[in-house]
């Protein structure tokens, strides 16, 4: 079998990876033990080498934008644009260890509405920390294009004080609040129990990214966050994708 090739986003980490959605189809990938590439683009060169590939482009309210995580698979020539849509395409392609157990895609699709609703308040937090990771002119970019998604200057995005501390509520309250009530109800260690799924993958790819992207103090205060669940939550996704 060839192996796939993953289209990433360059940072300036070490191992580049930050980014959560093309961060979930490495781990469906990587669950399924399908080998892979990874390509990794300057935020500013996805549109231009996406076009290059012959790649589709997504759509964000209403217009055409190209985005990442993009998905190449020699072996039947497929070239897949979303995490959604890679996830879909790769449990259908290779069924083996499904990410969807059976009839439960429908759910998992609003589990992903609700977890991205939630991060919604605290976005400008997250966004702000990943600039800050990207190379200079991957930066220049993204401040850019999210500058004008939410209409304010980067420096008004989360200045310390009365917003940041809103963010920060939001993340803790909301986001993690919610998910503790979510798991709190299960039986078992995943959202489905026993079975691990791509809401679990959804889940923890969020928490990969606010840990890469988080200062060192600010990843402690999630890490620590309801008995430390989600640092240790995060860990066992990693290691049941084999990504540790
Ligand atoms: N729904 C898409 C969203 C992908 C997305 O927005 N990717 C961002 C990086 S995380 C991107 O490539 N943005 C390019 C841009 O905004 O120009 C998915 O899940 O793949």
């Amino acid at each position: 079998m060839l192996p796939l090739v993953l289209y990433d986003i360059l940072s300036k980490l070490p191992g580049n990876s930050w980014s959560p959605n093309p961060a979930k189809p490495r781990f469906v990938l990587s669950y399924k033990n399908l080998p892979f590439d990874t390509v990794f683009v300057e935020y500013c060169d996805i549109a231009p080498k996406m076009k290059e590939i012959g790649a589709s482009p997504n759509k964000r309210d209403g217009s055409e934008v190209y985005t990442l995580p993009v998905l190449s698979d020699p072996n039947t020539g497929a070239l897949i644009t979303d995490s959604w849509a890679i996830a879909v395409y790769l449990d259908e392609t290779y069924p083996e260890k499904p990410v969807f157990p059976k009839g439960s895609r429908g759910l998992i699709r609003s589990f992903d509405s609700a977890v991205g609703a939630l991060l919604r308040a605290s976005l400008e937090f997250s966004l702000l920390r990943s600039s800050q990771i990207l190379n200079e002119r991957g930066q220049k970019f993204f401040i850019n294009v999210r500058e004008a998604f939410f209409g304010e200057k980067v420096d008004e995005w989360s200045p310390e004080g009365q917003k940041r501390d809103a963010q920060w509520e939001a993340l803790e309250q909301k986001y993690y609040g919610s998910a503790k009530i979510w798991y709190e109800e299960i039986e078992g260690k995943w959202i489905m129990g026993d079975t691990f799924s791509y809401a679990d993958i959804i889940f923890a790819a969020h928490s990969f990214w606010l840990k890469k992207v988080c200062r060192d103090d600010e990843w402690k205060r999630i890490a620590s966050l309801h008995d430390g669940r989600w640092k240790k939550l995060l860990a066992e996704a990693e290691k049941e994708c084999n990504l540790v």
